[in-house]
């Protein structure tokens, strides 16, 4: 009775819930489900039918009232004939449910098999099969927002519209350009060359949206550096809303680095406590304050804090002005802090470099003190990621790699255009470009990538 090509799984996450969903999918799910179900006779019904009745185990009890949703191929999420069992949530009913398809004759499904096979059979792209999992992984709602255009196809268009350029040089180069004749026309070589220019900057254009990308997965990183005892750790806490960083008015209290991650307007931060600068005799404070510097170097988005009632020294001020003047990507906020403390003193103004003024331990207890950090924080930084089009955002490590080998590939053509190599030598780097966006849609592919691509989906999915 078994049907090995048939899969089952619990699609819906475990635990306390009204509802829960078992999903069947293969060319035997109408009858397995039909081997334990009592109400309609399920090989009798049409596709797009709910029915109600009665999922039995394999001695015929009753396991739960259910409802049967059947979807018949080629008209379902797989391609293939789809039983949805809708159950009770809990524990146990639909464990209960997936072990008596199993017993019935499905088989447990591997984890992404439901997508694989939505891609197999060509309802999805590599692409949109991929957004699926970038989907149930999103971390932020900023990245759930691209995950969801990818899947609805924008990217792959874009990609296509790619293609499409490259598929239109491959075939001027190959049928219209006669290199065989020596001297190919002036005009000819200007349009190759325009062609050509159009798909690197097309190519350059996705590419410089990786970066966004992996902040959008990772993380915004923001480094909070500043003298010892300024209240970066007091800070810290205010920021993630929970008492991370030990707080004491020893200076040099923090010296290894202390990273928490909290979500703001959408946006996911990877916060970043520091040891305080400063000259210090002590060896671990010392390395504490190295690590500090380079942080800073690497960060995204430096917050500054001084304690307001002693204001920023000149050694302050002058290395400010050299980290943003040599770390371009790097936006820095000056934050004034302990503003309790003090009365009508103005926050620092160094060159263009925005600052504000707070009191972080107010802040540790009253979100609304923190409020024009965090909103200069999310203005800056969607600032920065609206640059690139949501709805081609390259967030997936696999995807920049063959994004930066078709590049390279376009890149080697335009040098072999300029030093008059033949035809045939153009068409080649053509083709291994359009082979490189192949695989990204999965037109182009092998069966150990496509594993390793499913590997990452849960089961279920
Ligand atoms: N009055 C006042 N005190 C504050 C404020 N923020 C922090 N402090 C106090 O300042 C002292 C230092 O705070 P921390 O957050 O530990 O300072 P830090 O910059 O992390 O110090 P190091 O880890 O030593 O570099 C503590 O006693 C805090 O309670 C504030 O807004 N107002
Ligand atoms: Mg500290």
């Amino acid at each position: 009775m078994s049907t090995p090509n048939t899969i089952t799984a619990i699609a819906t996450a475990r635990g306390q819930a009204a509802l829960a969903i078992v999903r069947t999918s293969g060319p035997a799910a109408i009858d397995v489900v039909d081997r334990c179900f009592r109400g309609a006779d399920l090989a009798a019904q049409d596709s797009h039918t709910a029915h109600v009745g009665y999922l039995l185990d394999e001695e015929g009890a009753e396991i739960d009232q259910v409802v049967v949703t059947l979807f018949r191929a080629p008209r379902s999420a797989t391609g293939e004939d789809v039983v949805e069992v809708s159950c009770h949530g809990g524990d146990f009913a639909p464990q209960l449910v997936l072990e008596s398809l199993i017993a019935h004759g499905a088989r447990m499904a591997e984890p992404g098999e439901f997508t694989q096979r939505a891609f197999l059979n060509g309802k999805m792209d590599l692409a949109q099969a991929e957004a699926v999992a970038d989907l149930i992984h999103a971390s932020s709602s900023m990245a759930h927002r691209v995950s969801v255009q990818h899947l609805r196809g924008r990217y792959s268009d874009r990609l296509d519209a790619l293609r499409e350029e490259l598929l239109e040089l491959c075939a001027f180069v190959e049928l219209e350009l006669d290199f065989a004749e020596e001297d190919v026309d002036f005009a000819d070589l200007d349009r190759l060359r325009t062609l050509l220019d159009n798909a690197a900057s097309l190519l350059e254009e996705l590419l410089s949206t990786t970066q966004t990308g992996e902040k959008l997965r990772d993380g915004v990183r923001v480094v909070i550096g500043g003298r010892p005892n300024a209240g970066k750790s007091t800070l810290l806490n205010a920021l993630v809303g929970r008492d991370r960083a030990i707080v004491s008015p020893t200076p040099g209290t923090t010296r290894d680095e202390i990273e928490a991650e909290a979500e703001i307007d959408g946006l996911r931060y990877r916060f970043v406590d520091t040891a305080g600068l400063r000259d210090t005799s002590d060896q671990i404070e010392a390395e504490g304050v190295r690590r500090a510097e380079r942080s800073i170097q690497e960060a995204d988005v430096l917050l500054y804090v001084y304690d307001l009632a002693l204001g920023l020294d000149s050694e302050e001020i002058a290395f400010l002005r050299d980290v943003t003047a040599s770390e371009p990507q790097l936006a820095a906020l000056v934050v004034g802090n302990k503003e309790d403390l003090v009365d009508d003193v103005p926050v620092a103004e160094i060159d263009a470099i925005p600052a504000t003024m707070l009191c972080a331990e107010r802040g540790v207890d009253d979100a609304e003190e923190v409020k024009p950090l965090t909103e200069w924080l999310t203005e800056t930084v969607t600032d920065r990621l609206s640059r690139s089009d949501a709805s081609a955002v390259v967030m997936n490590q696999r995807h920049r790699q063959h994004l930066q080998d078709a590049l390279d590939a376009v890149r080697s053509a335009q040098q072999a255009l300029d030093a008059g190599v033949s035809g045939d030598m153009l068409t080649l780097d053509l083709r291994a470009a359009l082979h490189e966006l192949g695989a990204i849609t999965g037109e182009i592919t092998n069966e150990d990538v496509l594993d390793q691509i499913f590997s990452r989906f849960c089961i279920g999915k």
